[in-house]
């Protein structure tokens, strides 16, 4: 808040400045028309482009020294490696290109100026230079594209092959549940007009679908590595979306409608913990902590790293809390944890 009032401040002085400075001018007797550029003004002018050019470069190399560290470690599915190939390949053609062609424009701005007794030459076109500037991009274009429609058809290919779990994510404003299919494997039809709060039926499961009996609603996330997950997506109110940056997934949740994604987890929360660049991230993070701490700050606890959901759309005011632990663990230690949680049928309250 301070930041902007400091720069609205310093906005409306250089505003009041350059309105002195008009009236200045204006009140003074003309010698030469002060409002055609001379080549003393073109040379400046031309030279502030590559100032210009200098600044772009250097905020683009600071930006990467600098906030290279915020960007997701390895990804921790099995699509997540080809999705980030894809993401990668496009930053750099695009890096090189917005390089080369910032530098090009710059430099003919400066060079072309405008100057005394010079006129612009007439050249109505070069045959060979539009092909060339219209094929090459046309060539990576179409490359990038069918690469990228390559990639998303097999990301998005949900089928119910490789004996997948089943597990809805349920959306609402502000939180998560996820419900496990079960044993059977198959969730049960839900509505939100079946929701009974006083049944703690929460998310409105068919009490009369035997489907639904053995299903599981859990409120953290646990889910076997290597083993092929498809997901579900309901909403109660309004859109949401379901986003697993570490997974690299994300799909809308719509109200009234389901929606799906479907991945392998391939790398344990625990494998993740020792990932250098996670490492890293919970040191920093926990130096801040500590530093906060010291000065009587809430917040503080260290923090331990976790795969999380969360809510990818702007939702409400509690949106950006809107998050559920996900814990990927071995087969044994799902199947542990699995055998705690009471099924749907066990948990309902039953009718007075
Ligand atoms: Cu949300």
């Amino acid at each position: 808040m301070t930041a902007l009032l400091t720069l609205t401040v310093l906005v409306l002085v250089a505003i009041a400045i350059w309105q002195m400075t008009k009236i200045f001018e204006l009140s003074q007797t003309k010698t030469e028309d002060a409002e055609i550029a001379n080549d003393s003004d073109n040379k400046i002018n031309g030279y502030l482009l590559f100032t210009f050019l200098v600044f772009i470069y250097g905020i683009t190399i600071f930006s990467f020294v600098k906030y290279s560290k915020m960007l997701l470690p390895e990804a921790a599915s099995a699509h997540g490696g080809e999705y980030d190939q894809l993401m990668w390949v496009s930053f750099a053609i695009i890096f090189f290109v917005q390089t080369i062609t910032q530098a090009l424009l710059h430099y003919f701005g400066y060079k072309y100026r405008g100057q005394k007794g010079r006129k612009a030459l007439f050249y109505a076109d070069n045959d060979r230079l539009e092909f060339i500037w219209t094929i090459i991009p046309v060539v990576v274009l179409a490359g990038l594209i069918l690469w990228g429609l390559y990639t998303w058809t097999n990301i998005m290919d949900i089928n119910e092959d490789d004996d997948p779990i089943v597990i809805e994510l349920y959306a609402q404003q502000f939180n998560w549940t996820a419900r496990y299919a079960g044993d059977d494997n198959v969730l049960g039809d839900a509505n939100v007009r079946l929701i009974n709060i006083d049944k703690a039926n929460v998310l409105g499961i068919d009490e009369a679908d035997p489907n639904g009996e053995d299903d599981v609603i859990v409120k953290e996330l646990h889910l076997p590595v290597g083993r092929k997950v498809n997901f579900k997506m309901r909403s109660q109110d309004v859109l949401h979306s379901a986003y697993m940056p570490h997974f690299r997934a994300q799909m809308n949740c719509v109200p009234g409608m389901i929606t799906q994604f479907s991945f392998t987890p391939t790398v344990t929360t625990a494998d993740m913990r020792m990932n250098p660049d996670v490492v890293e991230k919970v040191k920093r993070t926990n130096a801040v902590r500590a530093e906060r701490a010291a000065e009587g700050k809430p917040n503080t606890d260290p923090w331990e790293f976790d795969y999380v959901l969360l809510c990818n759309k702007i939702c409400g005011k509690s949106h950006y809390n809107m998050q559920m632990k996900i814990v990927v663990e071995t087969e044994e230690e799902y199947n542990a944890w699995m055998a705690e949680q009471s099924t749907f049928k066990q948990s309902m309250t039953p009718a007075e």
